[in-house]
């Protein structure tokens, strides 16, 4: 499809794609497709009060109710998926495929949420006093800032916004600057499902800004948005979290990874061949997760590398629209400079670099390059050094203990991984001694992770977690409660206090 026809698909009209001063890009072939309204810094008050509003009534709404409104997001989703991931492809420039998968993602995330609105559990505690209760309350927090990357543009709100709404709390969404047609069609996706679900969705349930720095900070430093969930650089996380912490906001931070995979001698290799290529150059090389370290066994190392290198040669780069390609467009020409400089520091520090050259024939325009594979004498400086791009360093060890300081040896703590078939050496690295990551995966690569576990990471990363499993606690503040039905007050830890 070309630019136009999505964006009409997705009822876009002139209004929304023009008169404004944000240009849009696509990185397919650079065009400008649109120039969108920015929000003003002082418009941003107006909007956090709305969520404030908003907050008060959709807190007294039932959470299974508010699951229903996130069950019909999850239908208008299927609804329109085909359109929603071409737009992907345009806005960030992933293939068909992954465009279609990142939506699927977001429809996982609220069939999960709708379950969960059923599922805000707390406990019951015994008590030490005799007449006693104690119990623990899941509550609605309150506004939930969500500020997003360019890469994942639509999944990463929904693993946040499915959560919070049914958790009982408004979201005010800050797309990257170099995404926000995605943001916007998303919003009238969850319009329609707005309009089905009735009035007791409040105004202002979910809120778009749309613009830089400026408005992020504008949410950042509120003390009425007591969440703040950033996806992002560790620069970016490293700004916002003590500004978050310091007006007593609850940040839920997802930053830089630098994740490897080790492979072992008993290694099935073609599997390895397979994860290694899909999770180094998927995307490329622009996921969060995507395989940056490959740490190899001795003994197989220069087989692996020679199989890599093969595949690597027959890898269709182009058009990420087109049926076949498999690595589209960098999102701009400066992460294309980011690439070409991070090689030139790689060879600098003894690196024998494979592929890794800029293509310009047969695209269409845009910021295309061959992934490059760099076989390392070391874990140097530009190693521990996240590049978002098709860049996959290559390094080798000689014993597991050895391999697994190496893994952990990066400032970031995101996605990780073993390929072995050797049961005390896959335990090992998942044990409290193995990988330090949020992510620790066997037989499978550190990327393309399921909605269904927490998703996040350690150091660097930031220590937030979204998605699945318990992360709806973040979302949510505890109340411990104690009842007694007793006759007597008695005092915990046996203390007297007789008046
Ligand atoms: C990201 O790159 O910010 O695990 C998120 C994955 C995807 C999510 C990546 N499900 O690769």
């Amino acid at each position: 499809m070309e630019h136009a026809q999505v964006l009409s698909a997705l009822g876009f009209d002139q209004a929304d794609l023009s008169g404004g001063t944000l240009s849009v890009r696509s990185p397919i072939d650079g065009a400008e497709v649109a120039r969108v309204v920015e929000t003003r810094s002082d418009q941003v008050a107006k909007v956090i009060e709305r969520s404030g509003d908003a907050f008060s009534a959709w807190r007294t709404v039932p959470a299974p109710r508010r699951g229903e409104l996130v069950r019909l997001l999850g239908e208008e989703l299927r609804a329109a998926k085909d359109e929603l991931g071409a737009l992907v492809t345009l806005e960030a420039g992933k293939i068909t495929s992954e465009g279609l998968g990142e939506v699927q993602e977001m429809i996982d995330i609220c069939d999960f949420a709708v379950g969960l609105s059923r599922q805000l559990y707390g406990l019951t505690i015994a008590s030490e006093r005799p007449g006693h209760k104690m119990s623990e309350t899941w509550h609605p927090l309150g506004p939930c800032g969500v500020i997003t990357a360019f890469n994942f543009p639509v999944a990463v709100w929904s693993w946040n916004a499915a959560l919070a709404l049914v958790c009982g709390n408004p979201v005010i969404w800050k797309p990257s600057e170099k995404t926000p047609l995605t943001a916007l069609a998303c919003k009238k996706v969850f319009e329609k499902a707005v309009a089905r679900f009735g009035d007791d969705a409040p105004e202002g349930l979910m809120q778009v800004i749309i613009g830089g720095a400026d408005i992020g900070e504008a949410l950042v430093t509120s003390r009425d948005v007591p969440i703040l969930s950033a996806t992002g650089s560790t620069r970016m996380g490293g700004i916002v979290g003590p500004k978050v912490a310091a007006r007593w906001g609850r940040p839920i931070l997802e930053l830089g990874g630098n994740n490897a995979m080790i492979v072992a001698p008993s290694a099935d290799i073609e599997m390895a061949v397979r994860a290694i290529v899909f999770s180094a150059v998927g995307t490329a090389g622009q996921r969060c997760t995507s395989l940056r370290r490959l740490i190899v066994h001795k003994s197989i190392k220069e087989d692996l590398v020679a199989k890599l290198v093969k595949a690597y040669s027959s890898l269709p780069i182009g058009d990420p629209r087109k049926e076949g390609t498999l690595i589209g467009p960098l999102v701009d020409a400066r992460s294309l400079d980011a690439m070409q400089s991070a090689l030139a520091s790689a060879a600098a520090e003894g690196g024998k670099v494979h592929g890794g050259d800029i293509v310009t024939e047969g695209v269409p325009g845009g910021a295309y390059a061959a992934p490059a594979l760099v076989e390392m004498p070391g874990q140097t400086e530009t190693v521990r050094t996240e590049t978002f791009a098709p860049i996959l360093y290559v390094m080798e060890y000689e014993d597991l203990e050895e391999a697994i300081d190496m893994q952990n040896g990066v400032p970031q703590g995101l996605s990780s991984c073993i390929f072995t078939l050797n049961m005390r050496e896959a335990e090992t690295f998942l044990s409290a001694t193995g990988s330090d990551c949020g992510i620790a995966n066997v037989n499978i690569g550190p990327s393309g992770a399921e909605i269904g576990g927490a998703f996040g990471g350690e150091k660097e990363t930031g220590g937030g977690r979204e998605s699945g499993s318990d992360a709806w606690k973040g979302y949510m503040r505890r109340q411990t409660s104690t009842v007694n039905y007793s006759a007597e007050l008695p005092l915990a830890q046996g203390v007297k206090f007789d008046i």
